[in-house]
């Protein structure tokens, strides 16, 4: 008999990586049964392992009395109930780091394009308007932009990096001023967002950060302003958002996250001038995505063997 452990698949991650997960383990998929209550009956108390994408709920847990671990593929695991896991003796490990560049060159391209407005440029151009009405409209520049960085972390401080390279006068708001780099900090949001170009988020979801864009914040950022979320949905009042971009006391916003995805907001689908929209895709490469599934196979592997786990998160 194998003595590989079991994995109870919540959430299918990036197929390549699933595959390299099979050969140490054996992975039971519980997204593909019709009778979920059924399959866990069968399956669940021979799974040492959950693996999932940012969710995990402490029912699932309890449906998987021997569990170990959870695997979350992502660096940020909101929508998993750490306490609920911490509580059980569950560790949780995510998928930190190796994301970083990925995730900032997104930010990047969103910022980018939200600022000379490439996505537009190019409906204009296909849409035959260059001919009709002539030169598209003028756009504000991107190279020495001021840019607040609200989560100078992991990958804020790769966004950091990339905005030095524009020549980018560049702060940040967190809850801690770092002591490592020489950015201007803001100890209040607000502020920071009444004095930046472009503000982009890149903290964690949840309780502590829900709504932490408002209406007085996009406000603060103001009709020349753009607003760049790569972090999650949940950070932003999506309403309030949709509502400044069609009367303009937002300058333009892109979006990556959304809070209950794969929906995206009727009122923002509806706004094109001023809003670029992507499928929460900032760490999807071939490349980066491998290596994520590479860490929580180490994780596996690591639990396996009797030693620490390399990314534990509780
Ligand atoms: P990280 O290294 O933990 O950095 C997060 C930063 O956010 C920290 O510097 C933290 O500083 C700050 N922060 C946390 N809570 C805050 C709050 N309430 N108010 C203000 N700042 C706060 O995390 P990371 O690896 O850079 O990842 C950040 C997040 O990006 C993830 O959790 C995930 O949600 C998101 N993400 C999205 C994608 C995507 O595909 N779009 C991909 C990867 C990650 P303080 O503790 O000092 O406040
Ligand atoms: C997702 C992310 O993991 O790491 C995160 O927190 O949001 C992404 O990298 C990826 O979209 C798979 O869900």
């Amino acid at each position: 008999m194998s003595d590989k452990p079991h994995v109870l698949i919540f959430a299918p991650w990036y197929q390549p990586a699933m595959r390299r997960l099979d050969e140490i383990s054996v992975t039971h998929h519980l997204y593909l049964a019709s009778d979920k209550q059924a399959f866990l009956e069968e399956h669940g108390s021979k799974c040492t392992s959950i693996g999932t994408m940012h969710h995990c709920p402490a029912s699932l847990m309890d449906a998987v009395p021997n569990l170990k671990l959870i695997l979350n593929f992502g660096v940020g695991y909101d929508g998993v109930d750490i306490t609920a896991a911490t509580e059980r003796g569950v560790k949780v490990v995510n998928t930190p780091d190796v994301l970083n560049d990925c995730v900032a060159d997104m930010a990047m391209a969103l910022a980018l394009a939200g600022r000379r407005k490439v996505v537009q440029a190019d409906r204009y151009t296909r849409r035959g308007e260059w001919r009709k009405r002539g030169d598209f409209e003028y756009v504000n520049n991107f190279h020495h932009s001021k840019i607040g960085i609200l989560g100078l972390g992991r990958i804020g401080l790769e966004i950091a990096n990339r905005c030095a390279a524009f020549k980018m006068d560049i702060c940040y708001h967190q809850r801690t001023k770092r002591s490592d780099v020489e950015y201007r900090y803001f100890s209040k949001l607000a502020d920071m967002a009444a004095a930046v170009d472009i503000l982009i988020a890149i903290i964690p979801g949840g309780d502590s950060t829900k709504n932490i864009i408002d209406k007085e914040i996009i406000e603060a950022l103001g009709p020349q302003g753009l607003l760049v979320n790569v972090a999650r949905g949940t950070v932003v009042d999506n309403a309030a958002l949709a509502s400044a971009l069609k009367d303009g006391r937002l300058g333009a916003a892109a979006l990556d996250v959304f809070p209950n995805e794969p929906e995206v907001p009727e009122d923002l689908l509806n706004i094109e001038d001023n809003l670029i929209l992507t499928p929460h895709m900032a760490s999807a490469t071939h490349y980066t995505r491998m290596a994520m599934g590479m860490v929580l196979y180490n994780n596996l592997q690591a639990l396996q063997d009797g030693q620490p786990l390399l990314t534990p998160v509780n």
